[in-house]
């Protein structure tokens, strides 16, 4: 009998087309070559790897499953391969291609005029302008529709007050989709770097995503044209919309972690000897792993079959809610073991499993609690709104 993929038991790769495995391979490469080289000493220095950015772009990895305007038009499957090989590297890498791509050049391409794709989905395919996406406030990201951010007319213009909290790339981004409370409704804008009292400050000592920007953003009087608004939606669906985006791509991202932390513990427990034996041989260990194993391949499973009911335009985003739960709690847990069983060496960046232990502690937290998605899968099942 052929022997089994450890980190595909169920053969999913075959059911990919011949375009996705190339697109897989190809960030793949980028990953293992360039990427991992230098990502533990960036979380190190907490810095983010801006020199990546062009090759991200190269590869046609921004805005990837958008249409038009430089983009690559890719499938639904083939931004999750993206996602899921990025974030084998560092969550970091993958939450800067989802917020660029799925928060800020989607709502542009899906809300936008034909002025504003012109004007910056080009720049943002190739990466010369790095965009960022605020809706969260300080007093509970949870419940975007309680913001208290401000925009009122003033003849042509609208004036905007207020401030975003643990904005990703918010202080390296040359244009912010900015979620703001009008008379008529939430609405979205397009703020520009050095607009007069749009300020951003980078939030420090964070001990997870560390490989990534996040910010505080403040709007003192910002005076922002009314061309700059994003005028083919109103109210909470708007950035609800960008999110089911995003979260769709995170729900690939961490079978990439969880991967990367199985293949490092397989490779350190044949290696180190215990009690005369190596530490795989221990039952007690072997469980371990295989329940690592069984995890991830029903996350593959999951994602996949999400992937596809995307391209169909069929996927709903209870369903996304589901598999972001699922695909992150297993990496999240799967990455606390690994780093147990790593013992001392564990605690260390020089294996990688606790960088991705904190990283995920971030992931489960942003783009909808684990409990927002619980409460979303509840409601589909009870028909009553427990938030
Ligand atoms: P609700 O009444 O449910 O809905 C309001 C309107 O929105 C529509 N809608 C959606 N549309 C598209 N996609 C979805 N997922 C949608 N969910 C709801 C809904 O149909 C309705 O439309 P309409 O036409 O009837 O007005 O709103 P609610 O206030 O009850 O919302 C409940 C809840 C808790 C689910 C929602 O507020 C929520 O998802 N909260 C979590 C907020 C969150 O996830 N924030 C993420 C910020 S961005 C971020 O974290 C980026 S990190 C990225 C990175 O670095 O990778
Ligand atoms: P809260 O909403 O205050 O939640 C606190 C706790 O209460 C959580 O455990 C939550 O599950 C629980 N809780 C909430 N409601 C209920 C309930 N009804 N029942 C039971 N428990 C409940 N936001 C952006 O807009 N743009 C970004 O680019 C962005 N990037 C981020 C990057 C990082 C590194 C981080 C950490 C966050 C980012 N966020 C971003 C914000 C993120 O979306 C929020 O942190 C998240 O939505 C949770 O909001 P909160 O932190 O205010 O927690």
């Amino acid at each position: 009998m052929a022997k089994l993929n450890p980190f595909d038991l169920f053969d999913v790769e075959s059911l990919l087309s011949e375009e996705e495995i190339m697109i897989k391979e190809s960030v793949a490469r980028f990953v293992d070559e360039r990427a991992m080289p230098l990502i533990a000493s960036h979380f190190d220095k907490a810095e983010f790897p801006s020199e990546l950015v062009p090759e991200i772009a190269e590869l046609g990895l921004l805005g990837s499953s958008l249409e038009g305007y430089g983009c690559a038009g890719l499938n639904a499957v083939s931004y999750g391969l993206i996602c899921q090989e990025l974030e084998r590297c560092d969550s970091g890498l993958r939450s800067f291609v989802s917020v660029q791509s799925s928060l800020c050049m989607y709502p542009i391409h899906a809300y936008g005029t034909e002025e504003h794709k012109q004007r910056w989905l080009p720049g943002m395919a190739a990466g010369e302008i790095i965009g960022c996406f605020g809706l969260t406030e300080s007093h509970g990201g949870s419940d975007p529709a309680s913001m208290k951010t401000h925009a009122r007319r003033k003849g042509d213009d609208w004036i905007i007050n207020g401030s975003k909290m643990w904005i990703t790339n918010g202080s390296i981004a040359d244009i912010a989709v900015v979620w703001a409370t009008t008379d008529e409704g939430i609405m979205g804008f397009v703020l520009e770097k050095g607009m007069p009292g749009f300020e951003s400050r980078t939030i420090k000592s964070k001990m997870s995503l560390r490989a990534s920007v996040t910010s505080e953003l403040y709007f003192d009087n910002v005076r922002v044209p009314e061309g700059n608004r994003l005028p083919n939606v109103t109210g909470l669906k708007g950035p609800l919309g960008c999110l089911t985006q995003a979260r769709y791509g995170i729900s690939w991202g961490p079978i990439g972690c969880a991967i990367d932390c199985l293949a490092e513990v397989i490779g350190y427990t044949a290696d180190r000897v215990l009690f005369g034996r190596p530490l795989a041989a221990n039952q007690a260990i072997q469980i371990r792993l295989a329940e690592m194993a069984r995890r991830i391949t029903t996350a593959q499973l999951l994602a996949l079959q999400l992937g596809r009911m995307k391209d169909a335009g069929q996927m709903q985003p209870t369903q996304v809610s589901i598999a972001k739960w699922n695909n992150v709690r297993m990496a999240l847990d799967i990455a606390r073991d690994c780093r147990d069983i790593l013992g001392g060496s564990g605690i260390t960046t020089e294996y990688k499993a606790i960088r991705h232990m904190l990283n995920l502690e971030s992931v489960i937290t942003y783009e909808g609690t684990e409990t927002v998605h619980q409460l979303v899968v509840g409601r589909e099942l009870t028909g009553i709104n427990a938030f």
